[in-house]
């Protein structure tokens, strides 16, 4: 049942966060620092620990058991994993080594690392991507510490879950922990970009905290989702026996992060080789960079549309575009979609956009390329291509 492909294969253990100069190896450097300098303990040590080197090969209880999502979750399906077998695919995010790290009895740890996911393919998304982790833990003493008669409050109590708080927290709980999260994180945000920076805060929802809230700011005339946080969910701490304390959780895109630092426009020069690119970030001051694009080149656009077979979903074909076009497949977009009156057979049409990073491509080229997609996906996935 194995969903991966040689392209996605190609980039496992590739690392880009832990190669000295990529921007993400120095947006994960920035963001390191700024929790070495803030959170120091009595002997003016860095109390946060890093971990970027963890297996991103992982099992199902960890990816998703462990930090709560429920077994028949959307989220678990193969046409969004890459599963290797049943039991084990390519972490989908850093969250999944939360529960061991808090059983390793950390209280203060950051997690970098690439994911995988069978995603859209546009500017901002791509189908592996880089993450960090955070989680800070609170005993009832540090998380009360400022408060004028500490002992008045308490860290759980036993009550109904609302749309505000978990059944075993108390409200002041809550509050403090939110204070704490989205002051650390909205100081992060300033260390990296400036106090300039448009920002806005939104409630979501994860399985594995509640509240939660995602950040997104302000990139080129639009807003840009760069993480998603919260208040951890009681549960994974008493599994991770530190059942007295409670914390919180973010979860940091790093790729978006380094396009607004550096102004980067398009997610995939990440993985350019290309020096025009990647000597930009040989500096010694990285706290100075800003990325000069190279002339973009024209787009071509190229339509394909086919009858799909039962079960079929856009996922399976985005991933042959991928595997086929590689880095010179811009965008993929479902353009138009309709049953058949008579057959009842699914017709589906795709706009696939061709650009080349580093020279004009020609339509013959594309041609050949935009057929090859069709002929396998008509091999693979048995769609029929309509003339
Ligand atoms: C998560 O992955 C949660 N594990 C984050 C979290 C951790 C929440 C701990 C609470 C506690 P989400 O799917 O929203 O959440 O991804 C987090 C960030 O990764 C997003 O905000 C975005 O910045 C980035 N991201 C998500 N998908 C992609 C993608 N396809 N390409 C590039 N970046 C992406
Ligand atoms: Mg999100």
């Amino acid at each position: 049942m194995t969903t991966i492909t040689p392209k996605i294969i190609s980039r496992v253990g590739t690392n880009l966060h832990n190669k000295k100069y990529h921007p993400i190896c120095l947006i994960k450097e920035r963001i390191r620092d700024f929790f070495y300098q803030k959170f120091l303990n009595q002997r003016k040590n860095p109390i946060f620990s890093i971990y970027d080197n963890l297996n991103p090969l992982v099992t199902t209880e960890q990816n998703f058991d462990d930090v709560l999502v429920p077994k028949n979750h959307p989220s678990r399906q193969s046409r969004d994993n890459y599963y290797i077998n049943k039991n084990q695919l390519l972490r989908t995010h850093t969250s999944a080594h939360q529960l061991a790290l808090v059983k390793s009895g950390l209280d203060a740890f950051l997690v970098a690392g690439d994911v995988y996911r069978r995603d859209t393919i546009d500017s901002s998304h791509y189908p592996v991507f880089h993450q960090m982790e955070g989680v800070k833990l609170y005993s009832e003493r540090e998380l009360f510490k400022n408060v004028n008669d500490p002992t008045s409050l308490k860290l759980f109590e036993n009550a109904r879950r609302t749309s505000v708080k978990q059944e075993t927290h108390t409200m002041e709980t809550v509050k403090l922990v939110e204070f704490q999260l989205k002051q650390t994180l909205t100081e992060l945000m300033e260390h990296l970009f400036g106090k300039d920076i448009e920002t806005q805060w939104s409630e979501v929802y994860f399985p594995f905290t509640h509240p939660s809230w995602e950040l997104e700011i302000k990139f080129q005339g639009e807003w840009l989702e760069v993480l998603g946080s919260g208040v951890m969910e009681q549960e994974i701490l008493n599994t991770a026996g530190a059942a007295n304390k409670v914390g919180y959780a973010f979860g940091l895109g790093l790729e978006r992060l380094a396009m607004i630092l550096f102004g980067i426009p398009d997610i995939r020069l990440f993985w350019s080789e290309d020096e025009r690119f990647l000597s930009q970030f040989k500096v010694d001051d990285p706290y100075d960079v800003k990325f000069k694009p190279f002339s973009r080149y024209p787009q071509l656009r190229n339509d394909i549309s086919f009858w799909c077979p039962d079960g079929y979903h856009s996922n399976d074909f985005y991933d042959i575009v991928r595997s086929i076009g590689g880095d010179l497949v811009e965008q993929v977009t479902l353009i138009d979609e309709f049953v058949h009156p008579k057959t009842q057979r699914l017709s589906h049409c795709y706009t696939v956009i061709y650009r080349h990073m580093e020279k004009t491509l020609t339509q013959k080229e594309v041609s050949i390329l935009h057929g090859k997609i069709a002929t396998v996906a008509e091999n693979m996935l048995g769609i029929e291509v309509r003339k």
